[in-house]
């Protein structure tokens, strides 16, 4: 039965995540930049994306590579210059792909004008646009920090005695978006892009932007693991939203999805309801917190956890469906590589396993969001040293573990499955040194692998990652079944196959994943049915049974 859901072009489109420093250098310096991309423009053209979703490219002093910005309207000097920008937009809109741009409007950098004014004095008019608290009445009640040091959200500064909120580093203060004057702000720098011909935008940690501005302690139930779920839940974060939608995105046909960081399936329809004038879309953090315990340690083997996956997937599905909108995801720049964290990066087995994943991606509702490098099965670097790493966070946690006197060696066994460098490291474009991404030294080390797990080798091998993924998409864009269909689990409990079954107008289509490294019999009545894809060459079926061989990965057409 198909659900009188509204169909759009951003429920239908399948978008692209480039993260620009790790992308494509064009210039030798071991920095992606903007002509890197556009040099691939022809490459991205072939994937058969819609949108792409471009990580921050604005002024900013990279302590956390660009989610510290400290000029919105400036593009960063390593990335290139506004022209580029624009021949950038270009490029894709004359081959029909659209771009969003990232968001990042819950703090700025601590070099971002507004905080060099705020920090001078009490009375200065840029005062309000920060979350201040003056020293004299003590520290305020605990805040916990992602990246800090010590993991204080609070930060003591001097100049006029009295301390600053950053949930991130210290050089991203948070923006007090209570101060009327900060949302007409961002509302006016939103605007300056949308006119600019831009598409829409993710939205960073969008709902952290609401705090009670009485900083009361945070709630024993959310302290631990789950403070984000008390910061994802401030006092005004739905008026800002609807705000900021009738005073923007309701006067542009766009794409937006949050970073929804604290949502849960009770909560989410507040922020993507269809019938709430907020946001399209966002994504959760469910699943890639699986197995993780605090800074990202590895807790026991539950973190490949299949049927718990399952049960997080179904459940979002469920508490969407019929009313919001979902956005699919495996990869993205602060998620390790997908076939590292969830299957096999074996040479074995890796490309089976990436092309396993890829299916998942694209024939789940919801808009999939595909990651750069996962179409050619890129995987963990797992880096041995903590001088390897250029991200603030994994850096932070390490030298706060061994301040603490912890397990540094479980930490870096951790960190290689599921540091968030894993998944920044240089697209691996040919065989020859840095995998063709520089021809300078890299800003972060480039997968060793590069020499066989790359773009030219597998665009002139039919049976790659690559072309099963251009497959893919093609086959997600021909059957509307696959983007509006709703959404059945089967076998639920079973430890290493995913079986679910889509349907709409009548049509079934059954898709079978197997993610593990065993054959899987099951019990499937094979009634007339095609194959719509395959990532083997042949499939065994008898009368009532299918046999899935290790990461086999089928989409099946069932007849009528
Ligand atoms: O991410 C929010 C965030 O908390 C994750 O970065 C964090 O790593 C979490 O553990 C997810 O696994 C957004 C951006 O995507 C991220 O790159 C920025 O570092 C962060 O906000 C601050 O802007």
């Amino acid at each position: 039965m198909s659900s009188n859901v509204q169909k759009t072009w951003w429920k239908e489109a399948i978008v692209y995540q480039i993260y620009p420093r790790s992308f494509m250098d064009s210039d030798g310096d071991g920095i992606g930049d903007l002509k890197g991309i556009i040099s691939k423009l022809d490459y991205i053209e072939k994937l058969g994306i819609d949108v792409v979703w471009l990580n921050p490219i604005y002024k900013s002093p990279n302590d956390d590579n660009g989610y510290d910005i400290s000029d919105y309207r400036e593009i960063l000097d390593e990335f290139g210059n506004m022209s580029d920008f624009e021949e950038l937009l270009k490029g894709l809109h004359d081959l029909g792909i659209k771009l969003i741009m990232d968001l990042v409007v819950n703090h700025t950098s601590d070099e971002h004008f507004w905080f060099q004014e705020s920090r001078k004095s009490r009375d200065n008019p840029y005062r309000d646009y920060y979350h201040w608290v003056p020293a004299e009445n003590g520290k305020p009640n605990k805040r916990w920090s992602f990246f800090d040091k010590d993991g204080d959200a609070w930060k003591f500064d001097e100049a006029t005695n009295s301390y600053y909120l950053h949930y991130f580093s210290e050089k991203q203060p948070d923006l007090k978006w209570e101060n009327p004057k900060v949302r007409q702000e961002v509302y006016d720098l939103m605007h300056y892009w949308f006119k600019k011909g831009i598409d829409g935008f993710r939205m960073d940690v969008i709902t952290f932007i609401s705090k009670d501005i009485a900083y009361p302690p945070i709630p024993e139930k959310f302290n631990g693991k789950s403070w984000d779920k008390f910061y994802g839940a401030g006092p005004k974060l739905h008026d800002y939203i609807k705000e900021m939608n009738r005073e923007v995105l309701s006067k542009y046909d766009i794409l937006t999805v949050g970073e929804g960081i604290g949502t849960t399936t009770e909560n989410v329809l507040y922020l993507v309801g269809e019938d709430r004038n907020e946001l399209q879309m966002s994504y959760h953090f469910e699943h890639p917190a699986l197995g993780l315990g605090d800074r990202k340690l590895i807790i026991g083997n539950d973190y490949k956890n299949l049927v718990e996956f399952k049960k997080i997937q179904t459940k979002w599905d469920e508490a969407l469906k019929g009313k919001g909108w979902g956005a699919i995801y495996l990869g993205n720049h602060d998620q390790p590589r997908m076939v590292s964290r969830w299957a096999n990066d074996s040479p074995e087995y890796r490309p089976y396993a990436a092309k396993m994943l890829n299916t998942w991606l694209l024939t789940m509702r919801g808009t999939p969001f595909c990651y750069m490098g996962d179409e050619i099965g890129m995987a963990n670097i797992k880096f041995d040293n903590i001088e390897d790493y250029r991200d603030i966070e994994t850096i932070n946690w390490y030298h706060l573990t061994e301040r603490e006197g912890g397990d540094l060696d479980h930490f870096m066994e951790s960190h290689k499955i599921s540091a968030r460098d894993n998944g920044r490291t240089p697209i691996q474009w040919e065989p020859s040194v840095n995998g063709g991404f520089t021809t300078g030294t890299p800003w972060i080390k480039v997968n060793p692998n590069y020499t066989s797990v790359n773009v030219e080798v597998q665009e002139s091998d039919p049976k790659s990652v690559l072309h099963h993924y251009r497959k893919l998409i093609e086959l997600r864009k021909k059957n509307d079944i696959l983007v509006y269909g709703d959404y059945q689990l089967l076998e639920p409990n079973h430890k290493e196959l995913y079986l679910y079954q889509r349907s709409w107008e009548g049509q079934d289509v059954c898709i079978a994943l197997n993610f593990s490294t065993q054959k899987i019999p099951f019990d499937f009545k094979t009634r007339n049915m095609d194959v719509l894809i395959n990532n083997y060459d042949s499939l065994s079926i008898s009368e009532s049974k299918i046999e899935l061989e290790a990461f086999q990965a089928v989409v099946l057409k069932i007849g009528t």
